[in-house]
């Protein structure tokens, strides 16, 4: 694709994403309607829904021949990456949505034939959009990132999921112990946008497709390691542990995992 129509779709897609971060504002300010999907720390509200549905209508009107994956599975039934698939997590951190009215995004992701093209991490309440792909770059808002200084372990902070940590899946516990201190914000968008940023070095995960779809576009541009917990590639519609990280971190973690 030339540079000219993927600008195109850059600004069409932030578009859309100005547009649904005043909706999701709006409906904030409303009474929530929240349900529990697989367990009651497993949340969806109606402002994921209505989001969803927000997005996907404008994504079809673009670009009607897309597959779109979304989470709340107002798209379509996805079984292979062929064509132009667009990835949609209405609001990553549907927990912190809940109960603190912050420290959540929305993310978009675009690939085309399996490869990742555009990615957007819009972290709502901060109005900070994070931005691009390997053909434009990275963007902070206007601001163009550099690729994030490739600290190891011992030197950075890391995300790591509560689960992991609790439960000390795959030795979560000395990962951390080795870091310089663990953090877990509970939404991968904001987490990934702390990679990108330099603010983490690393973080790790269970994840499924539309919460790392856009921060692996976004990360692998900026030179990071995007792979499963244990380094092997990770497939766009996999759900897996996920370890997103600076090559040293990542260096310094494989071994710990085992
Ligand atoms: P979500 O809010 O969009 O569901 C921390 O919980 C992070 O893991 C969030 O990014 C959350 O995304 C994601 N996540 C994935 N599967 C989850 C699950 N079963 N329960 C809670 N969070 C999940
Ligand atoms: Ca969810
Ligand atoms: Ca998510
Ligand atoms: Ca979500």
């Amino acid at each position: 694709m030339d540079q000219g129509q993927l600008q195109e779709i850059d600004q069409t897609v932030k578009g859309w994403l100005r547009d649904s971060r005043k909706f999701v504002l709006t409906k904030m300010a409303e009474k929530l309607n929240v349900a529990e999907k697989s367990s009651r720390k497993d949340l969806v509200t109606n402002v994921d829904k209505a989001n969803e549905q927000f997005l996907i209508e404008r994504i079809r009107q673009f670009s009607p021949d897309s597959q779109i994956l979304g989470e709340e599975g107002f798209g379509d039934k996805i079984t292979e990456t062929s064509g132009w698939v667009w990835v949609v997590d209405p609001i990553d951190g549907t927990m912190n949505f809940v109960k603190q009215q912050d420290h959540f995004a929305t993310m978009i992701a675009l690939y085309i034939d399996g490869q990742g093209v555009l990615g957007y991490i819009n972290d709502i309440m901060n109005d900070d959009l994070y931005s691009g792909g390997p053909q434009l770059g990275v963007f902070k808002n206007e601001q163009r990132l550099p690729a994030p200084a490739n600290l190891g372990l011992a030197d950075g902070l890391i995300g790591i999921s509560g689960p992991l940590i609790l439960r000390n899946q795959f030795n979560m516990q000395i990962v951390a112990e080795k870091s310089a201190g663990v953090r877990a914000y509970g939404s991968a968008g904001i987490e990934i946008s702390h990679i990108l940023s330099g603010k983490l070095n690393g973080y790790i995960s269970y994840l499924k497709p539309w919460d790392f779809g856009a921060g692996k576009i976004l990360a692998e541009t900026l030179g990071l390691s995007v792979t499963t917990v244990d380094g092997k590639p990770l497939g766009m519609l996999s759900s897996d542990f996920v370890m997103v990280a600076t090559e040293k971190a990542q260096r310094d973690i494989l071994p710990i995992v085992g």
